[in-house]
């Protein structure tokens, strides 16, 4: 049995959830409580306050765990980090008040900032030699200026929706994050058999994303021109068709560039396109 935390309720648990999913990991979330279990794999998960998760899983109460990395930076937290995984994305920025003319970080010199990442903000500025007082709040740090609690802010922002309705300007990207998949250390050998079949599980799960398999049929005469549209291929399967004088292609295309190869590739005679989604992509 491995035992996973994921937040209990949050930004992170639904695609924490749908990972698992993923991966042929379902847990019955109506009998939700401190503790599931998975009923197709050895597998506990533990709800917790994201904040918890990373010394949780540093103390071996979890023996692995999904949070975001800024949770990982703000505990410093001893685990090993295995993997990205794609969702909640954000980033901690400095950020101030429209009005404010911003030369340039020094303009932080002697300025209080409102924080609920004190340990990451104190780093940056020891760092870039910046004195400036650090207010730890714990939630709503967004009106510290307007609430007059702080001259600026250090939070997270993904959108920069919540930075413009409270008249904020981001100036300074401090650390990039989004939710990964950690461990604690020394983990037991029967515990890290399971651990690297989750991980060749997410490992399928992850390498899909952000790909389409694309089939289509093309005059023989201009498959060679096809593979050279098609940089992106892992795996080229050219069939001959019934009809005389065409073949069918089938590929894997990253969606980033799908259209402009889809439309290349009709340019050349391409007909019955036919793009589908892949599930997994096991190597
Ligand atoms: O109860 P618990 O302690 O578990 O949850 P929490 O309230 O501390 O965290 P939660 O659920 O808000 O976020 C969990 C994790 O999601 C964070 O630790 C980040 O890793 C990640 N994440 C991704 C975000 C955001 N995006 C995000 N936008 N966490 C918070 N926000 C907040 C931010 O604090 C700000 O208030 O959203 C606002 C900014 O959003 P934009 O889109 O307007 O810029
Ligand atoms: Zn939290």
């Amino acid at each position: 049995m491995i035992r996973l935390a994921i937040q209990s309720k949050g930004r992170l648990n639904e695609d924490s959830l749908r990972l698992l999913r993923e991966i042929g990991i379902n847990i019955d979330d109506a009998k939700r409580k401190f503790l599931g279990k998975a009923a197709d794999f050895p597998l506990e998960v533990l709800y917790l306050r994201d904040d918890d998760i990373p010394g949780v899983v540093e103390g071996a109460a979890s023996d692995i765990g999904i949070v975001g990395l800024n949770e990982i930076a703000e505990t410093g937290a001893d685990v090993e980090v295995l993997r990205k995984l794609g969702f909640g994305a954000c980033r901690i920025s400095l950020a101030v008040p429209k009005t404010v003319e911003y030369p340039g970080l020094e303009w932080f010199q002697g300025k209080s900032i409102a924080t609920s990442y004190p340990a990451v903000l104190r780093r940056f500025l020891a760092e870039n030699g910046i004195d400036a007082k650090v207010r730890e709040i714990k939630g709503s740090v967004e009106i510290a200026p307007a609430a007059g609690i702080a001259d600026a802010i250090f939070d997270i922002v993904s959108s920069g929706g919540t930075l413009v309705s409270n008249g904020l300007v981001e100036v300074k990207s401090v650390l990039e994050s989004e939710a990964v998949l950690i461990c604690r250390k020394d983990l037991p050998a029967e515990k890290k058999a399971l651990l690297d079949t989750i991980l060749f599980r997410i490992d399928a799960a992850l390498e899909s994303q952000g790909k389409k398999y694309v089939l289509m049929n093309l005059p023989t005469a201009k498959i060679d021109e096809a593979l050279k549209l098609l940089p992106s291929m892992r795996s080229p399967t050219v069939m001959p068709l019934a009809a005389e004088g065409w073949s069918s292609v089938s590929t894997v295309v990253c969606e980033k560039t799908l259209w402009q190869t889809v439309e290349s590739l009709k340019g050349i005679g391409a007909e019955g396109i036919l793009v589908l989604n892949l599930d997994k992509v096991i190597d």
